[in-house]
């Protein structure tokens, strides 16, 4: 093999271990877009139990910044529950918060990471209300149709994680 070759089939070989370590989610998150998703529904954890539950796994809480990215979690939630009644007491935890300022929504994400929600937001009617001066934590609340709603941080529910697409997997590379 000339030099020229082997230094071809070494580029080769690098870029294919290169591509298929980034190209992969979290063990049992599931693919869409340009990320990866897992909703938990048969754990309930309170807002901070579950952020250290998705960081485990390998993300974060969800964030859900297009109309798209909703449809998308709300198609999957449907999956696992059917229909909506306006009686299920299914919510889940989202990554946003206004624990660092009262009405002050941001996604928190990693440690000092945090930033405000700005652009898309699918709050229910008359939400964020900050109920009983108590509620700081960000959900999507069945018994509201579906849609966001803000809810005391330590009550045990289901939550959604999320991660990019990029995922060191480490079976490659
Ligand atoms: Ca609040
Ligand atoms: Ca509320």
């Amino acid at each position: 093999m000339s030099i020229a070759t082997y230094s071809i089939s070494l580029l080769v070989l690098s870029t294919l271990s290169v591509s298929l370590c980034q190209a992969g989610c979290p063990y049992t998150f599931k693919l869409h877009g340009d990320y990866c998703y897992r909703i938990f529904s048969k754990v309930r954890a309170s807002w901070f139990e579950a952020k250290t539950y998705c960081n485990v796994a390998g993300g974060d809480l969800a964030t859900i910044e297009s109309k798209e990215e909703e449809l998308y979690i709300e198609s999957e939630l449907r999956k696992e529950h059917g229909n909506v009644s306006a009686g299920t007491p299914e919510n889940y935890w989202l990554d946003g918060s206004d624990i660092l300022t009262e009405g002050e929504w941001r996604w928190m994400s990693e440690e000092g990471e945090s930033r405000l929600i700005t652009g898309y937001t699918r709050w229910a009617p008359g939400q964020p209300d900050n109920a009983g001066t108590q509620e700081h934590c960000l959900e999507i609340r069945y018994t509201f149709g579906v849609l966001w709603n803000d809810y005391q941080c330590q009550v045990q529910q289901n939550f959604i994680c999320k991660s990019s697409n990029g995922f060191e997997t480490g079976i490659i590379g």
